[in-house]
């Protein structure tokens, strides 16, 4: 890396210590009075307090003492913060103003305190009555010709109780469309691992990481996304458990961890090893990756039956709980080393020792996140990391099995209660039993469908809890320019960004509470329960007072606008459910399956699991048993062999939280103060005439089969960076890049656009 670019810097310390700390002590400083930010950090994932907003990686189940993260620290202090937006706020600004604005200083605004509507003839946000509101938007919702010209959101920090109570008035309302964050996010899982084992989720708890042998950490970065998952692989490899991972670029917590839970590494700022095997796999390389590994697996098994031994393969698992070896083994077979090697950019070398150490270990868990799922290929990349785990029968045993590692803090529990555009049978039957109604059964409308239906008219309204859809998703230009074309828009948030500017019609700012804050209702203080990355389902109890007294719980949100939409329609008692949560739950228990004793089991420390069937090794296939998958051949992608074309991944920051920009130093990357930078190997960028330092422009290469979607799309005047990642990959920040990602260019399977896989031209800046 060059270190005569302004904000470029190589950072050579490890990850953790004592820089995280600082962080910590600036985060709180800019956004929080020093005490109040003391104090609330150690309510942070403690059994009584509240869980974190900053991810979904699971809490210890006897914490007792506060779990120090630099990232969830940020999370919960730009929520806390003490800075507002009131009306008044909005009135010195007009929205088109506001709208010139970078990301981070529209939410430093502050917390929204009032429910506001957009006034077209001063371009203003002005101050509106909750009934008013409500009653506005009622009208504006049963005056549409069909439901299904109606789009909800979800993004995933919303709770279960609000998640539930939403999916029911939109049920009740009459359509299907749920586009949600997942869409964008670990869909390729949710959809791929139904087919492999039964059921989209993770199958290992907490504990399991104490048990396992090895640890295989594809495609994530938990030393800035799921910082808590850093004492789980910091304490692994202490115990000796071999740590490999797939990464194109070489992240330092992966590298290298100061745990800053250990006092001899803070005082001595030592450090501990993480990885012991990095494999800088090509950027959508991984799923070649994978064969070559089980390719790998095979041979040792030959040989160790060649001499008369038993082999490596759990045969026993194999012949009584899966289904499709012998065409998984004829594929590996017929795929040759050559293409894996092309494909991945490892050598056949370095995945054989994988297999080493995979044939060896009892227990292996593989932990993944958006460097698997969000590829045109995420699906199969997903159901190949199963593959592996099935040919020695890493499920339903300790210290064995698949860990996707979620996103937002409850984006998991938000599905298993009901958001979900495929309406589930079961969740169907359930309501129709508990509440009496037919719930509308044609699927809805994913979050790149929602966009597609907003910009060819079909839909007129979106309703959004929560989330920054505009700017999350792929093709600014178009999808903007659609959103501003709407009838209606509801947003319910807590702080304000760009999705609320894009301003239709009628357009509603409803400000909500958020996660750390006193939720006070007519039945007095209530939790609400999120579910973690593991399907563990525990209560959250805010404890700050709100940023306003005006301000609503969401529960009360939904609550009031699906009773001024529906009245009466079905009897449901909106009003009784925003009273008093353990009412919601009630039903939630009568119409889910898996939340029996609902209210009981959360008021225990550390909340329950839900059922995970193959962590019993049950299998709710159609065929009852767990299925190897095949994909054949490496499926590369034919656009990266056209000439000059780079793959680009978009990545987070160390200081954003997806399109929450915090600050803008990348500190473990060596970047600061600045984010308009493009990561290329030294290489790519002198077979292009290009040198570290360079103005340059990207120019996306179209997608597949459809030429006119986004042709023009171009990323101008990024500082080329010479930086330690495999020849021909590339990366650059999301959300900017998303000017890059055509709305067309994802997951046939599961929606999943591909953000980790754009092909692209680099030239110098003109
Ligand atoms: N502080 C903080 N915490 C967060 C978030 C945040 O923005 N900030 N976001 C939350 C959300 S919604 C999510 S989904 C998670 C995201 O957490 P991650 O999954 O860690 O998200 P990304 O930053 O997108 O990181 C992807 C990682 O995959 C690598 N990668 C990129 N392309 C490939 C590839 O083709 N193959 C492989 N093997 N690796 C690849 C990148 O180098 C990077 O290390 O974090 C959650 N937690
Ligand atoms: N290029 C590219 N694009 C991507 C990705 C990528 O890796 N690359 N990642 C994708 C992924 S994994 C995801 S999950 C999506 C994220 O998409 P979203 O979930 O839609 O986006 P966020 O940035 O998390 O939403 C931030 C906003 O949520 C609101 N908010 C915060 N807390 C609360 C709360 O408690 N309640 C309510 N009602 N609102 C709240 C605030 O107003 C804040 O501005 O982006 C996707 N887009
Ligand atoms: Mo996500």
């Amino acid at each position: 890396m060059s270190d005569n670019i302004e904000g470029v810097r190589p950072y050579e310390h490890p990850a953790g210590g004592w820089d995280a700390l600082g962080a910590v002590a600036r985060a709180i400083r800019a956004q929080m009075t020093p005490l109040s930010g003391t104090r609330i950090m150690l309510e942070n994932n403690q059994p009584d307090g509240f869980d974190c907003p900053g991810c979904a990686w699971p809490d210890p189940k006897h914490t007792s003492t506060f779990e120090f993260c630099e990232n969830g620290a940020k999370a919960v202090t730009w929520e806390a913060t003490r800075k507002r937006a009131t009306p008044e706020v909005f009135l010195r600004h007009t929205v088109t103003e506001l709208l010139g604005w970078s990301d981070h200083d529209i939410e430093n605004l502050g917390r929204l305190t009032h429910p506001m509507v957009y006034d077209a003839t001063t371009d203003h946000y002005v101050q509106i009555a909750w009934d008013e509101a409500n009653t506005r938007i009622a009208d504006a919702l049963n005056a549409l010709p069909s439901p299904h010209m109606a789009e909800f959101y979800t993004s995933g920090r919303t709770s279960n109780e609000a998640a539930f109570l939403y999916q029911l008035f939109v049920r009740a309302f009459g359509t299907n469309n749920f586009p949600d964050c997942s869409n964008m996010c670990h869909e390729a899982t949710s959809v791929g691992l139904p087919k492999s084992i039964g059921i989209g989720k993770g199958t290992v708890t907490l504990e399991d990481f104490d048990h396992a042998d090895l640890i295989i950490s594809m495609g994530h970065n938990p030393g800035t996304n799921h910082p808590r998952m850093m004492t789980t692989l910091h304490a692994a490899s202490r115990r000796g458990v071999p740590i490999v991972v797939f990464n194109p670029l070489r992240e330092r917590a992966l590298e290298r961890f100061a745990a800053p839970q250990n006092p001899v590494e803070m005082v001595t700022l030592g450090s501990t090893d993480i990885a012991s095997e990095y494999l800088q796999v090509r950027v959508g390389g991984d799923a070649a990756a994978l064969k070559g590994v089980m390719k790998g697996v095979l041979a040792i098994d030959a040989e160790s039956l060649a001499v008369g031994g038993i082999g490596v393969l759990d045969r026993a698992f194999i012949a009584s709980h899966t289904q499709g070896f012998e065409a998984l083994v004829k594929d590996l077979e017929e795929t040759a080393w050559a293409d894996i090697e092309r494909v991945s950019g490892l050598e056949r070398e370095a995945l054989e020792r994988v297999a080493q150490l995979y044939s060896r270990a009892k227990g292996v868990i593989v932990a993944f996140g958006m460097g698997i799922t969000q590829h045109t290929l995420g699906t199969e990349n997903v159901q190949q990391i199963s593959n592996l785990l099935m040919l020695r029968g890493n499920y339903g045993r300790p210290g064995a099995g698949i860990c996707p590692v979620r996103g937002h803090s409850n984006v998991q529990g938000n599905r298993t209660v009901g958001i979900d555009e495929k309406a589930p049978h079961a969740l169907r039957e359930g309501i129709e039993r508990v509440f009496g109604f037919v719930p509308p059964a044609a699927k809805g409308h994913d979050a790149a469908e929602a966009i597609e239906a907003i910009r060819a008219g079909h839909s007129t309204a979106l309703m959004c809890l929560g989330g920054n859809l505009a700017v999350a998703i792929g093709d600014p230009v178009q999808t903007h320019a659609a959103l501003r074309r709407l009838d209606l828009a509801v947003h319910v948030a807590t702080k304000p960004n760009r999705s609320h500017l894009l301003v239709g019609r009628q357009t509603f700012l409803l400000p909500c509470l958020g996660r750390t804050e006193l939720d006070l209702q007519a039945g007095g203080v209530q939790c609400v329960t999120v579910e973690d990355s593991m399907s563990m389902v525990h209560a959250s109890t805010g404890r700050l007072p709100p940023p306003s007294a005006t301000v609503r719980s969401e529960p009360a949100i939904v609550a009031g606008i699906a009773k001024a939409v529906l009245g009466d329609r079905y009897r449901i008692d909106w009003e009784a459910m925003a009273a008093q949560y353990d009412h919601i739950r009630d039903l939630m228990e009568q119409v889910l399956t898996g939340f029996g004793e609902y209210n009981l089991r959360i008021r225990r420390p550390g909340g329950f699991r839900l059922p995970i069937g193959p962590a019993d090794r049950i299998w709710h296939t159609p065929s009852g048993r767990a299925e190897f998958l095949v994909i054949p051949g490496t499926c590369d992608d034919p656009r990266r062999e056209s000439a000059q074309a780079l793959t680009l991944t978009t990545i987070r920051s160390h200081d954003q939280y997806n399109t929450t920009i915090y600050g803008f130093d990348d500190r473990y990357r060596g970047i600061f103060g600045r984010r308009d930078v493009v990561f290329v190997n030294a290489d790519d960028l002198a077979a292009r005439g290009l040198q570290s330092g360079d103005l340059v422009d990207l120019e996306a290469i179209p997608p597949r089969g459809d030429m006119s979607d986004n042709t023009a799309a171009v990323m101008r005047r990024l500082t080329a960076v010479a930086y330690d990642l495999p020849k021909g990959s590339s990366a650059t920040y999301y959300p900017e890049a998303n000017v890059l990602v055509s709305l067309s260019d994802r997951d046939p399977q599961s929606g999943t656009p591909s953000y980790k896989s754009i092909p692209v031209r680099i030239r110098l800046s003109t």
